[in-house]
């Protein structure tokens, strides 16, 4: 089984990953992302998890779907914090990332997937089994569809392997925004005919927007068990900032560059310095071929320029104080192919 963060379900100081020693301050007002607040000494003392009520709910929700449906945007949406990359760019997401949403009667953690899809290389299939493996670690699944089409090829393979699933299913059918009136009663039936017999609530939202979110949030509660708080009420990732700042810097080369390198990177995030006022941060894009490399950089720079911009302005909204970023571009040919490299950029695979 691939699995890069098996599920730890037990309330405890664990649950907090380690924290980079040198990662800046995370604190973003009312949300927390890991970060160093968890040092060394801190860990020792446990962690400030309330002891549930008996009536307070808690659970594991896989977000599964084909690319670019809008799993991550409907993540975002729901903890109120951008903590997974959204682009038009289908295979956006690489690893199993998780959202946590606490209320005051229960806590929903969110885990986005990559979009299951039928994979070409070495990465893709790593991809797939990953998210493929979250279908079996979860207590409830929300499977997202692109509402402002009619269901697929793609959804009816993905129903099909869900409907194996031993966990209740709640079918999201989001872009509603986007549903064009005229089609509106072909769309519909198409995703009544994907449930078919299926007991499977249908609801229709926008994670854009936020409408129809408060109607998917009561499906899935619905379906919650009583269980512990299994992270701290703040926290809304389980991920590390050094990861977030990795795929913020990811982000913008898919929408810079987009046509010319879609899938070909692999950020490492190298160094996070901080100072109560500035966050000095260190980055390697890696790519695969020399061309790639010069696309990056750009005339002069400039394309490396407006991407580190970006991604700066992105990441200036998760950190306190002013970040500086500087970013390098390296060629490291066929690393999508090779095992050992997949693991160094962060990709980890236990089995063949
Ligand atoms: N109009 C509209 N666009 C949306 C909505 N939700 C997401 N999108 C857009 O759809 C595109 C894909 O969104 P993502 O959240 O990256 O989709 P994903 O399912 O996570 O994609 P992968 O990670 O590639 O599987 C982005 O351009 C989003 O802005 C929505 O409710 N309405
Ligand atoms: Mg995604």
């Amino acid at each position: 089984m691939i699995d890069p963060t098996p599920i730890d379900r037990n309330p405890t100081a664990s649950n907090v990953p380690e924290a980079d020693a040198d990662a800046g301050p995370a604190t973003t007002g009312r949300h927390v992302v890991p970060g160093p607040d968890v040092g060394a000494r801190d860990r020792a003392l446990p962690a400030p998890i309330p002891i549930a009520p008996e009536s307070f709910k808690s659970g594991f929700i896989g977000i599964v779907g084909r690319p670019n449906v809008g799993k991550s945007t409907l993540m975002n949406q729901l903890v109120g914090q951008k903590i997974a990359i959204a682009t038009p760019v289908a295979q956006t997401t690489r690893n199993r990332l998780r959202g946590i949403l606490t209320t005051e009667t229960a806590q929903f953690i969110f885990v986005d997937t990559p979009g299951i899809h039928k994979p070409h290389h070495e990465l893709g299939r790593v991809i797939v089994k990953n998210a493929l493996a979250t279908v079996e670690a979860v207590d409830v699944l929300l499977f997202v569809v692109d509402g402002s089409v009619p269901a697929g090829g793609g959804d009816r393979f993905i129903a099909q392997i869900l409907q194996r699933a031993d966990v209740p299913v709640v079918l999201g059918a989001n872009k509603i925004d986007r549903r064009a009136e005229v089609d509106a009663e072909a769309i519909a039936a198409s995703y009544t005919e994907l449930r078919s017999d299926r007991d499977w609530p249908l609801v229709d939202f926008s994670a854009l927007t936020g409408s129809g979110l408060d109607a998917l949030l009561a499906q899935l509660d619905e379906r919650l068990t009583p269980g512990p708080y299994y992270y701290p009420p703040d926290l809304v990732t389980d991920r590390p900032e050094r990861f977030i700042i990795g795929e913020l810097i990811r982000e913008q080369i898919l929408l810079h560059a987009r046509q010319e390198i879609p899938h070909s990177v692999a950020i490492v995030v190298e160094a996070v310095e901080t100072t109560p006022t500035i966050a000095n941060i260190l980055a390697t894009i890696h790519v695969e071929r020399q061309s790639q490399k010069g696309i990056l950089i750009g005339k002069g720079g400039s394309m490396l320029k407006s991407i580190g911009s970006a991604a700066r302005e992105q990441i200036q909204k998760l950190i306190v104080g002013k970040v500086y970023l500087e970013l390098y571009v390296r060629v490291q040919p066929k690393w999508r192919q090779s095992r050992s490299q997949l693991a160094d950029f962060g990709y980890a695979i236990e089995d063949a």
